[in-house]
């Protein structure tokens, strides 16, 4: 028995690019082996509930657009809410075929009136994602809290000036893991929703970055007393909610590691939509977590270039994928992360359907981004060039350099006797940029 939500739809199928049933995939064969490995077990794809579930189609002008059967307007009992939305959740994730989802306590519980009923909730559909797990094989690839929507943490969950505020946040952020562990999480995000200020009149900067980083020590002292053996991730995001986020980009969050003793313990959930609010694109952020041993897993959406916002829409930009799954290839692939689809319809897309077809899409450009790239790393061009780029460094003069032999007056005297005089080499930027079009 269905709920019914998607009609009679239970699977989409793979047709192959010629196909022009547009409810099933083009390019993504979760069985074609790319670089000796099923496409589904390197991309792991995985759905977000919130913007498909929890999000009503509102934006600051106006509010629900969607009409879903679990919304408060036609059920007022909260958990029998939460139950139906989960029903139609694992059908979407059957249907779809991805092997993982991901969800904030929030997205999937009713809001109880303190927190002990919050935990009560969240337990109780946590016992029913567990039945659901094992009927349907779905797997968790992330859990994380949601400490920015509700009042309470309108001046930051960590980073709040009132200690009670940090202990709500702590304490939820303990059941949080424990859901996820129960559920066999792969690993654990912590966005800093409202970790950031408004304006630094009212803000004293190192008290809060001292706070931010005890707190994410808590975390990881409490995952390893529990035995969890997920990943935990903070996922970087420059700004939005509030003006400046602490979490700015991935050079920041390495900073903040360090300066707290976490850059062993944490890695990064790196979002296509916040590198360019950041003002990078998505695969400089993903070659700098790649450069600094901390590449965990993405977030996959695309932001609006003209807007300014986070505008969570699904990839359809295939050439931008190929660059960025190139990196993540680069960076070792995943291991337990995933591309995790963080993206939302637009509000007038009003059918069930849509929402499989936003996903068909997604999972489509992100297979045809990855298969490039794949091609592109295997037949190792680029990665030639650069290696030839670089390859004066293993004579031993140069590594004297670096290696701690030489000192500035070393290196003076060395210039002098050897009559070093430079030539300038081309950096052969289109003939890059024309070996990548081959690819695309
Ligand atoms: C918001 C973030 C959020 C995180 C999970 O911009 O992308 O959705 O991924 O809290
Ligand atoms: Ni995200
Ligand atoms: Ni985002």
């Amino acid at each position: 028995m269905t709920t019914g939500f998607f009609g009679d739809i239970t699977k989409i199928p793979f047709e192959g690019a010629d196909s022009q049933n547009m409810l099933a995939f083009h390019h993504y064969d979760p069985d074609e082996i790319v670089m000796g490995k099923r496409m589904e077990d390197h991309l792991r794809f995985a759905v977000c509930y919130w913007h498909n579930f929890a999000w009503p189609g509102g934006d600051p002008f106006g509010g629900q657009t969607f009409d879903r059967p679990w919304f408060p307007d036609r059920i007022s009992d909260g958990m029998q809410a939460a139950k139906l939305k989960a029903d139609v959740a694992f059908e979407m994730f059957t249907a779809l075929g991805v092997p993982f989802y991901c969800f904030h306590d929030a997205d999937v519980r009713p809001e109880g009136s303190n927190f002990a009923e919050n935990t009560k909730n969240l337990n109780e559909i946590v016992d029913y994602f567990e039945q659901k797990q094992s009927e349907t094989g779905m797997k968790l690839l992330w859990g994380t809290a949601n400490l920015f929507s509700n009042r309470r943490f309108m001046s930051g969950a960590a980073t709040n000036p009132d200690p009670d505020v940090f202990a709500y946040a702590a304490a939820t952020v303990k059941t949080c893991i424990d859901a996820t562990n129960r559920l066999g999480g792969e690993n654990y995000v912590l966005w800093g929703g409202r970790e950031g200020y408004e304006t630094l009149l009212n803000t004293d900067l190192a008290r809060e970055d001292q706070q931010l980083g005890r707190f994410i020590n808590l975390v990881v002292e409490y995952k390893h007393k529990i035995g969890f053996k997920g990943t935990i991730l903070i996922e970087p995001k420059p700004q939005e909610p509030t003006k400046h986020q602490y979490d700015y980009d991935v050079a920041t969050v390495y900073g903040f590691l360090r300066r707290h003793c976490l850059e062993n313990e944490v890695r990064v959930n790196i979002e296509q939509g916040h590198a360019i609010l950041a003002g990078h694109s998505f695969e400089h952020e993903l070659a700098m977590a790649g450069a600094l041993g901390i590449f965990g897993s993405i977030d996959m959406n695309r932001n609006d270039y003209q807007s300014g916002w986070d505008t969570d829409q699904f990839p359809n930009n295939v050439p931008e994928m190929a660059l960025a799954f190139y990196e993540i290839i680069k960076a070792g692939g995943f291991t337990t992360g995933g591309t995790n689809f963080d993206a939302k319809l637009r509000r007038q897309s009003l059918d069930p359907e849509d929402l499989l077809l936003a996903h068909i899409g997604g999972m489509d450009c992100c297979a045809r981004g990855f298969k490039a790239a794949a091609a592109m790393y295997e037949e190792a061009a680029l990665s030639n060039f650069v290696k030839d780029r670089y390859a004066g460094w293993s004579n031993p003069e140069a590594m004297k350099m670096l290696d701690g032999t030489y000192s500035l007056d070393d290196i003076a005297a060395y210039v002098e006797a050897a009559d070093v005089n430079p030539d300038p080499v081309s950096g052969k930027q289109e003939y890059l940029e024309n070996v990548v079009n081959r690819f695309l």
